[in-house]
Protein backbone atom coordinates (compact mmCIF):
# COMPACT_ATOMS: atom_id res chain seq x y z
CA UNK A 1 0.00 0.00 0.00
CA UNK A 2 1.24 3.72 -0.58
CA UNK A 3 3.08 5.62 1.90
CA UNK A 4 4.61 8.68 2.56
CA UNK A 5 7.47 10.07 0.54
CA UNK A 6 9.01 13.42 1.46
CA UNK A 7 10.91 13.61 -1.68
CA UNK A 8 7.75 13.27 -4.58
CA UNK A 9 5.90 16.03 -1.95
CA UNK A 10 9.26 18.82 -2.25
CA UNK A 11 9.07 17.70 -6.10
CA UNK A 12 5.36 18.01 -6.85
CA UNK A 13 5.22 21.18 -4.61
CA UNK A 14 8.49 23.17 -6.00
CA UNK A 15 7.05 22.33 -9.38
CA UNK A 16 3.95 23.86 -8.55
CA UNK A 17 5.66 26.90 -7.43
CA UNK A 18 7.35 26.95 -10.79
CA UNK A 19 4.07 27.05 -12.72
CA UNK A 20 2.69 29.46 -10.53
CA UNK A 21 5.78 31.84 -11.48
CA UNK A 22 5.62 30.78 -15.37
CA UNK A 23 1.95 31.78 -14.65
CA UNK A 24 3.07 35.28 -13.43
CA UNK A 25 5.20 35.99 -16.56
CA UNK A 26 2.42 34.46 -19.22
CA UNK A 27 -0.83 36.26 -17.48
CA UNK A 28 0.46 39.50 -15.94
CA UNK A 29 0.70 40.73 -19.66
CA UNK A 30 -2.00 38.80 -21.55
CA UNK A 31 -5.10 37.72 -19.38
CA UNK A 32 -5.67 33.97 -20.00
CA UNK A 33 -8.26 33.21 -23.08
CA UNK A 34 -11.12 32.25 -21.53
CA UNK A 35 -14.38 34.71 -20.81
CA UNK A 36 -14.52 38.11 -21.38
CA UNK A 37 -10.64 37.91 -22.44
CA UNK A 38 -11.69 35.88 -25.24
CA UNK A 39 -10.31 37.18 -28.22
CA UNK A 40 -13.35 37.34 -31.06
CA UNK A 41 -10.84 36.47 -33.78
CA UNK A 42 -10.29 33.03 -33.12
CA UNK A 43 -13.61 31.61 -34.34
CA UNK A 44 -12.19 28.16 -35.04
CA UNK A 45 -11.58 27.30 -31.39
CA UNK A 46 -13.43 24.50 -30.07
CA UNK A 47 -16.02 25.06 -26.94
CA UNK A 48 -17.65 23.33 -24.32
CA UNK A 49 -20.89 24.43 -22.59
CA UNK A 50 -20.15 26.58 -19.53
CA UNK A 51 -21.56 23.57 -17.26
CA UNK A 52 -20.25 21.32 -18.55
CA UNK A 53 -16.81 22.56 -18.53
CA UNK A 54 -16.80 23.47 -14.99
CA UNK A 55 -17.68 20.66 -14.31
CA UNK A 56 -15.73 18.41 -15.55
CA UNK A 57 -12.37 20.79 -14.84
CA UNK A 58 -13.13 20.97 -11.31
CA UNK A 59 -13.93 16.82 -10.69
CA UNK A 60 -10.73 15.60 -10.16
CA UNK A 61 -10.19 18.14 -7.18
CA UNK A 62 -12.88 16.97 -5.56
CA UNK A 63 -12.38 12.54 -6.69
CA UNK A 64 -8.80 12.44 -6.42
CA UNK A 65 -8.59 13.23 -2.95
CA UNK A 66 -11.84 11.72 -2.08
CA UNK A 67 -10.40 8.50 -3.59
CA UNK A 68 -6.88 8.42 -2.10
CA UNK A 69 -9.06 8.66 1.43
CA UNK A 70 -11.41 5.67 0.39
CA UNK A 71 -8.33 3.49 -0.66
CA UNK A 72 -6.46 4.53 2.42
CA UNK A 73 -6.31 1.42 5.26
CA UNK A 74 -7.51 2.48 8.27
CA UNK A 75 -7.02 4.29 10.94
CA UNK A 76 -7.57 6.32 7.34
CA UNK A 77 -7.04 10.16 9.29
CA UNK A 78 -5.77 10.14 12.58
CA UNK A 79 -5.49 12.76 14.32
CA UNK A 80 -8.47 14.97 13.85
CA UNK A 81 -6.42 18.06 12.45
CA UNK A 82 -5.68 16.03 9.05
CA UNK A 83 -9.34 14.81 9.10
CA UNK A 84 -10.63 18.34 9.03
CA UNK A 85 -8.34 19.70 6.94
CA UNK A 86 -8.81 17.25 4.42
CA UNK A 87 -12.31 17.73 4.75
CA UNK A 88 -12.31 21.76 3.75
CA UNK A 89 -10.23 20.66 0.40
CA UNK A 90 -12.91 18.44 -0.34
CA UNK A 91 -15.83 20.96 0.14
CA UNK A 92 -14.48 23.55 -1.67
CA UNK A 93 -14.44 21.31 -4.82
CA UNK A 94 -17.62 19.78 -3.64
CA UNK A 95 -19.29 23.25 -4.34
CA UNK A 96 -17.16 24.34 -7.03
CA UNK A 97 -17.63 20.65 -8.85
CA UNK A 98 -21.29 20.13 -8.18
CA UNK A 99 -22.77 23.40 -7.35
CA UNK A 100 -21.00 26.19 -9.12
CA UNK A 101 -21.40 24.81 -12.74
CA UNK A 102 -25.40 24.30 -12.79
CA UNK A 103 -25.73 27.80 -11.62
CA UNK A 104 -23.20 29.58 -14.11
CA UNK A 105 -24.50 31.64 -16.90
CA UNK A 106 -20.88 31.72 -18.21
CA UNK A 107 -19.97 31.87 -21.94
CA UNK A 108 -19.09 28.32 -23.07
CA UNK A 109 -15.08 27.27 -22.41
CA UNK A 110 -12.44 26.70 -24.89
CA UNK A 111 -11.60 22.93 -24.98
CA UNK A 112 -7.85 23.49 -24.79
CA UNK A 113 -7.77 25.33 -21.77
CA UNK A 114 -10.56 22.99 -20.05
CA UNK A 115 -8.14 20.29 -20.99
CA UNK A 116 -4.93 21.88 -19.00
CA UNK A 117 -7.42 23.08 -16.38
CA UNK A 118 -8.31 19.56 -15.74
CA UNK A 119 -4.53 18.41 -15.55
CA UNK A 120 -3.93 21.24 -13.11
CA UNK A 121 -6.77 19.67 -10.94
CA UNK A 122 -5.59 15.96 -10.51
CA UNK A 123 -1.96 17.28 -10.20
CA UNK A 124 -3.17 19.52 -7.51
CA UNK A 125 -5.93 16.95 -5.85
CA UNK A 126 -3.22 14.77 -5.95
CA UNK A 127 -0.38 16.56 -4.15
CA UNK A 128 -3.01 17.89 -1.48
CA UNK A 129 -4.85 14.86 -0.91
CA UNK A 130 -1.49 12.90 -0.77
CA UNK A 131 -0.12 15.06 1.46
CA UNK A 132 -2.41 15.27 4.16
CA UNK A 133 -3.77 11.49 4.11
CA UNK A 134 0.08 10.01 4.02
CA UNK A 135 2.34 12.55 5.27
CA UNK A 136 0.76 15.04 7.45
CA UNK A 137 1.57 15.10 10.90
CA UNK A 138 -0.09 17.03 13.57
CA UNK A 139 0.34 17.26 17.02
CA UNK A 140 -3.54 16.07 18.91
CA UNK A 141 -3.84 19.44 20.07
CA UNK A 142 -3.81 20.84 16.43
CA UNK A 143 -7.19 22.01 16.67
CA UNK A 144 -6.85 24.30 19.29
CA UNK A 145 -3.70 25.75 17.67
CA UNK A 146 -3.54 29.60 17.06
CA UNK A 147 -2.58 28.64 13.52
CA UNK A 148 -5.45 26.09 13.05
CA UNK A 149 -8.13 28.21 14.41
CA UNK A 150 -6.66 31.31 12.22
CA UNK A 151 -6.22 29.30 9.56
CA UNK A 152 -9.70 27.91 9.63
CA UNK A 153 -11.49 31.09 9.93
CA UNK A 154 -10.01 32.99 6.78
CA UNK A 155 -10.93 29.83 4.92
CA UNK A 156 -14.38 30.06 5.80
CA UNK A 157 -14.03 34.15 5.51
CA UNK A 158 -12.36 33.60 2.06
CA UNK A 159 -15.59 30.99 0.96
CA UNK A 160 -18.02 33.08 2.18
CA UNK A 161 -16.94 36.30 -0.12
CA UNK A 162 -16.19 33.60 -3.11
CA UNK A 163 -19.35 32.30 -2.93
CA UNK A 164 -21.67 35.48 -2.25
CA UNK A 165 -19.17 37.20 -5.30
CA UNK A 166 -20.24 34.22 -7.72
CA UNK A 167 -24.01 34.65 -7.08
CA UNK A 168 -23.65 38.62 -7.21
CA UNK A 169 -21.89 37.67 -10.76
CA UNK A 170 -24.53 35.49 -11.72
CA UNK A 171 -27.49 37.54 -10.72
CA UNK A 172 -25.85 40.20 -13.64
CA UNK A 173 -27.30 38.18 -16.35
CA UNK A 174 -30.85 36.59 -16.96
CA UNK A 175 -30.63 32.68 -18.65
CA UNK A 176 -29.27 32.78 -21.70
CA UNK A 177 -27.86 36.33 -21.73
CA UNK A 178 -24.20 36.54 -22.05
CA UNK A 179 -23.79 40.63 -21.78
CA UNK A 180 -21.16 41.98 -19.18
CA UNK A 181 -22.42 44.75 -16.54
CA UNK A 182 -20.72 46.45 -13.87
CA UNK A 183 -20.92 44.07 -10.91
CA UNK A 184 -22.53 45.68 -8.04
CA UNK A 185 -22.93 44.78 -3.69
CA UNK A 186 -20.94 42.95 -1.55
CA UNK A 187 -17.15 43.41 -1.74
CA UNK A 188 -18.04 44.59 -5.18
CA UNK A 189 -18.14 47.66 -3.82
CA UNK A 190 -14.60 47.85 -3.19
CA UNK A 191 -12.89 45.54 -5.98
CA UNK A 192 -13.85 44.20 -9.42
CA UNK A 193 -12.37 41.00 -8.45
CA UNK A 194 -14.26 40.23 -5.34
CA UNK A 195 -14.76 36.31 -6.02
CA UNK A 196 -11.03 36.09 -6.83
CA UNK A 197 -10.47 38.19 -3.26
CA UNK A 198 -12.10 35.49 -1.60
CA UNK A 199 -10.35 32.77 -3.23
CA UNK A 200 -7.11 33.85 -2.61
CA UNK A 201 -7.76 34.44 1.42
CA UNK A 202 -9.25 31.23 1.26
CA UNK A 203 -6.22 29.24 0.10
CA UNK A 204 -3.75 31.22 1.97
CA UNK A 205 -5.81 30.34 5.14
CA UNK A 206 -5.69 26.84 4.37
CA UNK A 207 -2.31 27.09 3.84
CA UNK A 208 -1.88 27.91 7.40
CA UNK A 209 -4.34 25.69 8.91
CA UNK A 210 -2.19 22.89 7.50
CA UNK A 211 1.25 24.82 7.48
CA UNK A 212 2.40 22.75 5.19
CA UNK A 213 4.44 23.53 1.33
CA UNK A 214 1.91 21.69 -0.36
CA UNK A 215 -0.65 24.10 0.27
CA UNK A 216 1.54 27.21 0.45
CA UNK A 217 2.52 26.63 -3.37
CA UNK A 218 -0.75 26.46 -4.42
CA UNK A 219 -2.26 29.36 -2.33
CA UNK A 220 0.76 31.06 -4.10
CA UNK A 221 -0.08 29.35 -7.33
CA UNK A 222 -4.03 30.90 -6.66
CA UNK A 223 -2.30 34.29 -6.38
CA UNK A 224 -0.20 33.94 -9.53
CA UNK A 225 -3.62 32.80 -11.39
CA UNK A 226 -6.45 35.03 -10.48
CA UNK A 227 -4.81 37.71 -9.08
CA UNK A 228 -3.69 39.08 -12.60
CA UNK A 229 -6.91 38.17 -14.04
CA UNK A 230 -9.00 40.27 -11.74
CA UNK A 231 -6.35 43.55 -12.67
CA UNK A 232 -7.32 42.16 -16.22
CA UNK A 233 -10.71 42.58 -15.32
CA UNK A 234 -10.41 45.80 -13.88
CA UNK A 235 -8.80 47.54 -16.55
CA UNK A 236 -11.77 45.74 -18.89
CA UNK A 237 -14.84 47.65 -17.05
CA UNK A 238 -12.35 50.44 -17.16
CA UNK A 239 -12.16 50.67 -20.95
CA UNK A 240 -15.67 49.03 -21.37
CA UNK A 241 -17.83 51.55 -18.43
CA UNK A 242 -17.27 55.28 -18.45
CA UNK A 243 -19.73 54.98 -15.43
CA UNK A 244 -17.15 52.71 -13.70
CA UNK A 245 -16.43 53.31 -10.12
CA UNK A 246 -13.78 55.55 -9.83
CA UNK A 247 -12.63 54.31 -6.32
CA UNK A 248 -13.42 50.65 -6.84
CA UNK A 249 -9.43 48.52 -6.70
CA UNK A 250 -8.52 45.75 -8.95
CA UNK A 251 -7.99 43.03 -6.18
CA UNK A 252 -7.53 43.90 -2.79
CA UNK A 253 -9.95 46.89 -0.89
CA UNK A 254 -8.54 49.93 -0.59
CA UNK A 255 -5.28 49.12 -1.82
CA UNK A 256 -4.60 47.45 -5.15
N1 LIG B 1 -9.91 26.98 -13.02
C1 LIG B 1 -8.32 27.59 -11.29
N2 LIG B 1 -1.34 27.62 -17.30
C2 LIG B 1 -9.00 27.54 -13.97
C3 LIG B 1 -9.38 27.31 -15.39
C4 LIG B 1 -8.35 27.78 -16.36
O1 LIG B 1 -10.38 26.62 -10.81
O2 LIG B 1 -2.29 26.39 -18.90
C5 LIG B 1 -7.26 27.61 -12.21
C6 LIG B 1 -9.64 27.10 -11.62
C7 LIG B 1 -6.97 27.20 -16.02
C8 LIG B 1 -6.59 27.55 -14.58
C9 LIG B 1 -7.60 27.05 -13.58
C10 LIG B 1 -5.17 27.04 -14.27
C11 LIG B 1 -4.12 27.50 -15.28
C12 LIG B 1 -4.54 27.17 -16.67
C13 LIG B 1 -5.91 27.78 -16.93
C14 LIG B 1 -6.07 27.62 -18.41
C15 LIG B 1 -4.67 27.91 -18.94
C16 LIG B 1 -3.74 27.89 -17.74
C17 LIG B 1 -4.51 25.65 -16.87
C18 LIG B 1 -7.61 25.53 -13.50
C19 LIG B 1 -2.41 27.23 -18.06
C20 LIG B 1 -0.01 27.10 -17.42
C21 LIG B 1 0.57 27.42 -18.79
C22 LIG B 1 0.85 27.77 -16.37
C23 LIG B 1 -0.01 25.59 -17.18
O3 LIG B 1 -19.19 34.66 -19.79
P1 LIG B 1 -18.24 34.58 -18.66
O4 LIG B 1 -17.62 33.22 -18.48
O5 LIG B 1 -17.19 35.68 -18.65
O6 LIG B 1 -19.18 34.81 -17.34
C24 LIG B 1 -18.64 34.96 -16.06
C25 LIG B 1 -19.52 35.80 -15.17
N3 LIG B 1 -19.18 37.23 -15.21
C26 LIG B 1 -20.02 38.24 -15.49
N4 LIG B 1 -21.33 38.27 -15.85
C27 LIG B 1 -21.90 39.48 -16.09
N5 LIG B 1 -21.25 40.66 -15.98
C28 LIG B 1 -19.95 40.69 -15.62
N6 LIG B 1 -19.29 41.85 -15.51
C29 LIG B 1 -19.28 39.44 -15.36
N7 LIG B 1 -18.02 39.12 -15.01
C30 LIG B 1 -17.97 37.77 -14.93
O7 LIG B 1 -19.29 35.37 -13.84
C31 LIG B 1 -18.61 33.65 -15.28
O8 LIG B 1 -19.75 32.89 -15.54
C32 LIG B 1 -18.65 34.08 -13.82
C33 LIG B 1 -17.26 34.20 -13.18
O9 LIG B 1 -16.40 34.85 -14.07
P2 LIG B 1 -14.93 35.35 -13.63
O10 LIG B 1 -14.21 35.69 -14.88
O11 LIG B 1 -15.06 36.40 -12.59
O12 LIG B 1 -14.31 34.05 -12.90
P3 LIG B 1 -13.62 32.74 -13.53
O13 LIG B 1 -12.21 33.05 -13.88
O14 LIG B 1 -14.50 32.15 -14.56
O15 LIG B 1 -13.57 31.81 -12.22
C34 LIG B 1 -14.73 31.24 -11.69
C35 LIG B 1 -14.48 30.82 -10.26
C36 LIG B 1 -14.09 31.99 -9.33
O16 LIG B 1 -14.78 31.89 -8.13
C37 LIG B 1 -12.59 31.81 -9.13
O17 LIG B 1 -12.19 32.29 -7.87
C38 LIG B 1 -12.39 30.32 -9.26
O18 LIG B 1 -13.40 29.88 -10.15
N8 LIG B 1 -11.06 30.01 -9.78
C39 LIG B 1 -10.77 30.23 -11.09
C40 LIG B 1 -9.53 29.92 -11.56
C41 LIG B 1 -8.57 29.18 -10.76
C42 LIG B 1 -8.85 29.17 -9.37
C43 LIG B 1 -10.11 29.46 -8.93
C44 LIG B 1 -7.72 28.85 -8.46
O19 LIG B 1 -6.55 28.93 -8.84
N9 LIG B 1 -7.98 28.49 -7.22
Amino acid sequence: SMQCFPGLVLALSSLLGALALLQLSLYLRVPSRYGKHEERLCRARVRLPARCAWFLQELPSFLVPAMLLALRSPPRLEPLGCRLLCCLFCWHYFYRTFIYPFFTRGRPFPLQLLFFGMLFCIYNGFLQGYYLIYCAEYPNDWCTDIRFTSGLLLFLLGMGINIHSDLLLRQLRKPGEVTYKIPQGGLFTYVSGANYFGEIVEWFGFAIATWSLPAFAFAFFTLCCIGPRAYHHHRYYLKTFTDYPKSRKALIPFVF
